[in-house]
């Protein structure tokens, strides 16, 4: 009888820690041996600090438009971002450069820097619409039914991944090893702006969309540097949250979108609306042994002195988060006559505020990154 209670106990014991250890291993099996690194390691991290990320943050800044590898956060804070965002829209295309100019060759050395550094790379996909030839934002209805097998532009669909394959192969680091990549696919899924947002398809078809090229990447094409970010942009309960998620095999981070569109004097309104969506992302993340992040977020121009430590830090404070990324410092736009950008350049009327919320020793930033060796 004692026996016997003690071998249940000790099975006990055994499954929990088998569970612990695959609930933390990153969704693929077959992933190298960096990539699970990082992944365990931005577990432990998350219970503690949250990356800064900015994207393209170093191909150019506001009235830079060659950065050649500077960053405005540098220029400000004295130190780069922890994280790196890129995009690879027009990649499917065979184009040279990215839908915002950026040279597909210096987007591989950028990365391969901010790796060399011990920073994090994520990527994103405003790929164009494969049924109609338009762009991302292009929303006819069918366009994912289309490249799902059996569909008229499935092949053409096979042809953009190849390209994507080709491009996530060539991210090699001195050694000839594959850089891990925090891959966002099919980002803002609850919006209704792209071809693939959920007004556009059915949720078994974006299921399918998923799967289809998570497996492609991975069985057809040898791909297993990827970590799998899914994103969604507005949600108001954790089943919506969840509604066309993919499976716990196809996803390691769980992450949303959202910008600030109300004026500062406002700020409550969204500090409190962003702080309902992280607490149901956090739940989700725990329960699913999950990295949760805020995988864009900003608020265009920063037209608020004290954003960093009066708005943005009120929101993150409580959760734990693997990162937060402010999107690109493009500069003026002439399409829209505005000034679009996330993160403060010099002289930019919150850059005070930024450094101060760069001294927050919960946020990290490429110098104090590099000291966790995430890589090894
Ligand atoms: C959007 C804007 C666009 C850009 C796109 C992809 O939010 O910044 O100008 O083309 O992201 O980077």
């Amino acid at each position: 009888m004692c026996n016997y209670r003690a071998g249940i106990l000790l099975l006990a014991v055994v499954l929990g820690s088998l569970k612990n250890t695959t609930a933390q291993s990153c969704s693929d099996v077959a992933a190298t041996a960096a990539t699970k690194m990082l992944y365990k390691k931005l577990h432990a991290l998350q219970q503690q600090q949250i990356i800064f990320g900015h994207q393209d943050a170093l191909a150019y800044g506001v009235g830079r438009k060659n950065a050649a590898g500077n960053s405005d956060i540098k220029i400000v804070a004295g130190d780069n971002p922890g994280m790196y965002g890129w995009d690879i829209g027009h990649l499917e295309l065979d184009s040279t450069k990215n839908l915002d100019g950026v040279s597909f060759t210096k987007m591989k050395q950028y990365i391969q820097q901010g790796y060399k550094r011990g920073a994090v790379i994520t990527i994103s996909w405003h790929l164009r619409n494969p049924l109609t030839g338009g762009s991302a934002w292009d929303t006819t209805h069918g366009t994912v039914t289309s490249i799902l097998p059996g569909g008229s532009k499935h092949e053409l669909y096979k042809t953009w991944l190849d390209r994507v394959a080709v491009f996530m192969n060539s991210l090699k680091n001195e050694k000839g090893e594959m850089i891990p990549v925090l891959f966002r696919p099919f980002h803002e899924l609850t919006g209704n702006w792209f071809w693939w947002c959920k007004n556009t398809n059915s949720t078994e078809e974006f299921k399918q969309l998923w799967i289809f090229t998570v497996d492609y990447l991975r069985q057809q094409k040898n791909i297993h540097h990827l970590l799998y970010v899914y994103n969604t942009a507005n949600f108001s309960s954790e089943a919506e949250f969840l509604e066309r998620y993919p499976g716990d095999a196809y996803v390691d981070v769980l992450s949303f979108d959202q910008y600030q569109h109300e004026a500062k004097e406002q700020k409550a309104v969204f500090i409190q609306s962003m702080r309902t969506k992280l607490s149901m992302l956090s739940a989700i993340a725990t329960t699913k042994n999950k990295l949760g992040a805020l995988a864009e977020t900003g608020f265009e121009s920063v037209p608020d002195d004290a954003w960093w430590t009066g708005t943005l830090w009120p929101v993150l404070k409580d959760f734990s988060l693997s990162y937060v990324l402010v999107w690109r410092n493009h500069g003026y736009m002439p399409s829209t006559n505005k000034m679009h950008y996330y993160a403060p350049y010099k002289g930019q009327q919150s850059a005070e505020d930024f450094r101060k919320f760069y001294r927050n020793p919960k946020i990290l930033f490429e110098k104090k990154l590099k000291t966790k060796q995430l890589y090894n």
